[in-house]
């Protein structure tokens, strides 16, 4: 039965060969797969995947979790958006996490997760991941798989070359899409040009506790900043961002953004700009944004408006900020594992563009420039050029690095990923992509040590891969083994949301960190009833509180009167369970927000105003022992 499987792969395999591979063509196919790509992606029931890949969730504003090689999902952690499942955004304990300066905002676009890293290496601690439309950088702790800091960006607007940290995560680096007034105001808007600033905003992360806290933010000209990438090893210190509409224009017809031959990656020298503002550098503006901060003790969100942030004119401080002129747009920003190499991916661009950054320090040294751009030095396009890979494709976007001296760039509209070796620039292989291609991961392949082994393209199209969903199919993630000299593809797989990028890495290093339990004697939940003997109602004006636990299998109390049409009743409800993996839920008829599903330990709150007298029921929505269809109560509402 199962070598008649494998054959079947085989013989689409070779019929593969002569289809054509771009998004046109309607004929369905299973790519070139062979029996052991099925053998290479299979993980047996009860074993273990040896990655973890954090997928961003792109308009879904969450970043999932999935098992590689497998593309097995496990589960979906929500950031940016509300998420009834785990009662993210509609509890009161996290509401709070969704404030920005422009009130609750439930929903955003997260973009590109990264890895926290020590030395280069990623050590698995946090994830960070930018929300795109309401500029927010969010911190996801590892140890609990909970978004446990979320800080708005101040000054900023499509909040896309982000969320990228430095190679000891010093930082965690920001930087604007579309370039605005800073500060706000109403102001024409075909007076952009010379006015608008893109802020690149240098967000610290404490060591100890990972506290986030926005150190400077450097007011550049009013381009358009699309992504970017740290320095490492050699060139760690500096941070790079590519570029586009460098003309200026307030209106992005694309016959207008993109007159100019050469848009710019901006090289950034952190490291001299940190030094300016702790000599009493920089100037402070008046600015508001939201840093909202969830307490693991305490299991509650804190939000608090800030109201001035640190600005740094890059003019004002020498040596601080290059452009190193790019081909046509470029989109992806992107380091090798030496720090030598600096991809540039043009989109309208034949060729991709590979900076050198000693070139880049030999040109500054020299002082020979170009040029400038609002003060701004301008390089030599040749001086700093390393080399070019010629024509590998069409519509480059992104590049990753297999850390055995091998690049991976994604080309959008030839639809395909081409591999080329670092040094001599000449392409390798290439294999296609189901279809047109966003971002690609290799575990580890942003930074000094990557991972290797596979790579995982996320595409945009996938046309004819997936049974039928009606007018939307599934957004796809394929992926690739490139241990050999040829890449093979092995597998396909579904995605939640479109995801943009990914960040992979082996998953004993998270595994090894990943809590298990709350303690419930270290629950300093301002609610929590730790004890039987503590389980109470009471009433305050119109508010009712009701103290409340679970245990397998029932509430405490199960029964609540007392309770009128017009109040407004808080269910503070503690899951005294002490094992793994023992959640239980709560709901109640009517409730204008989610269930609570509680973790052992934790303690959280929803609150219900019931509008009909009545006897209603409450249950535990998670099937929690054998009794759990047990595990109910009533709550009696009588008249005003
Ligand atoms: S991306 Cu955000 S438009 Cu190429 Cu990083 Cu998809
Ligand atoms: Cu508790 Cu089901």
């Amino acid at each position: 039965m199962k070598k008649i499987h494998y054959l079947l792969f085989t013989l689409a395999g070779v019929a593969m060969l002569f289809t054509s591979c771009n998004q046109q063509g309607n004929k369905s196919s299973n790519g070139a797969l062979s029996s052991s790509a099925a053998e290479k992606v299979y993980v047996a029931p009860g074993e273990h995947d040896e990655y973890y890949a954090f997928v961003s969730g792109g308009f879904s504003g969450q970043l999932s979790v999935y098992g590689l090689p497998s593309g097995r999902l496990f589960k979906v952690i929500p950031v940016f958006s509300q998420d009834a499942e785990k009662a993210w955004g509609y509890n009161e304990e996290t509401k709070p996490m969704l404030n920005t300066s422009h009130g609750f905002v439930p929903w955003d676009d997260s973009h590109h997760p990264d890895i926290s890293q020590t030395n280069g290496e990623l050590d698995g601690r946090y994830v960070f991941i930018n929300g795109n439309n309401t500029p927010r950088i969010a911190k996801i702790d590892l140890s609990t798989f909970e978004t446990t800091e979320i800080i708005e960006v101040p000054n900023s607007a499509g909040n896309h070359s982000s969320s990228f940290v430095t190679e000891n995560t010093e930082y965690v680096v920001a930087g604007t899409r579309f370039s605005v007034p800073v500060p706000q105001r109403d102001m024409p808007i075909k007076e952009y040009k010379g006015n608008f600033k893109g802020a690149l905003t240098f967000i610290s992360v404490a060591p100890e506790d990972g506290g986030m806290d926005i150190k400077f933010q450097l007011l550049m000209p009013g381009f358009d900043y699309d992504l970017s990438h740290p320095g490492r090893g050699a060139s760690h210190g500096w941070f790079f961002f590519t570029t586009y509409n460098t003309e200026e224009s307030h209106t992005l017809m694309e016959v207008n953004a993109s007159q100019n031959d050469k848009d710019f990656i901006a090289a950034v020298n952190w490291k001299k700009i940190e030094e300016y503002v702790n000599n009493g550098g920089g100037t402070m503006m008046p600015s508001n944004y939201a840093h909202n901060v969830y307490d693991e003790h305490t299991h509650t969100a804190t939000s608090t408006m800030k109201k001035e942030v640190l600005t740094v004119d890059p003019t004002k401080v020498p040596g601080a900020v290059y452009f190193l002129p790019t081909p046509k747009s470029p989109h992806g920003c992107d380091v090798d594992p030496s720090g030598e190499y600096i991809v540039g991916n043009g989109k309208l661009s034949a060729d991709l563009t590979v900076h050198s950054f000693t070139k880049m320090l030999a040109a500054i040294e020299n002082e020979k420039f170009d040029g400038e751009a609002y003060g701004i030095p301008i390089l030599n396009f040749e001086d700093v050029l390393a080399g070019t890979v010629s024509q590998p494709g069409l519509g480059p976007l992104h590049t990753e690095f297999d850390g055995q001296g091998n690049a991976y760039t994604t080309f959008f509209i030839s639809s395909e990923v081409v591999k080329w070796k670092l040094g001599t620039w000449e392409v390798v292989d290439r294999q296609p992509c189901y279809y047109s291609v966003g971002h690609l991961m290799i575990p580890g392949g942003n930074s000094r040590k990557p991972f290797g082994k596979y790579v995982l393209a996320m595409n945009k199209i996938t046309k004819d891969r997936y049974l039928p969903t009606g007018p939307e199919v599934t957004q796809s993630a394929q992926l690739y083994d490139i241990s050999g000299e040829k890449m093979e593809l092995l597998l396909d797989f579904p995605t939640v949301g479109e995801p943009h990028y990914a960040a992979g890495i082996a998953a004993d290093i998270v595994k090894q960190r990943s809590k298990k339990i709350f303690s419930l004697t270290d629950n300093k939940h301002k609610y929590a009833t730790t004890s039987d003997a503590d389980v109470r109602v009471e009433r305050n004006g119109k508010e009712v509180h009701i103290y409340m636990t679970m245990i397998r299998s029932h509430f405490n109390p199960d029964n609540i009167e007392g309770v009128k049409v017009g109040d407004k009743v808080y269910f503070h409800v503690t899951n005294l369970e002490q094992d793994y993996d023992v959640p239980h839920g709560v709901s109640v008829i009517g409730a204008n927000t989610s269930e609570l599903l509680i973790m052992p330990g934790q303690t959280e709150t929803f609150v219900w105003e019931p509008k009909q007298v009545g006897v209603w029921p409450f249950y535990c929505t998670d099937f929690c022992s054998a009794l759990h269809q047990e595990m109910q109560g009533y709550i009696r509402v009588s008249p005003a």
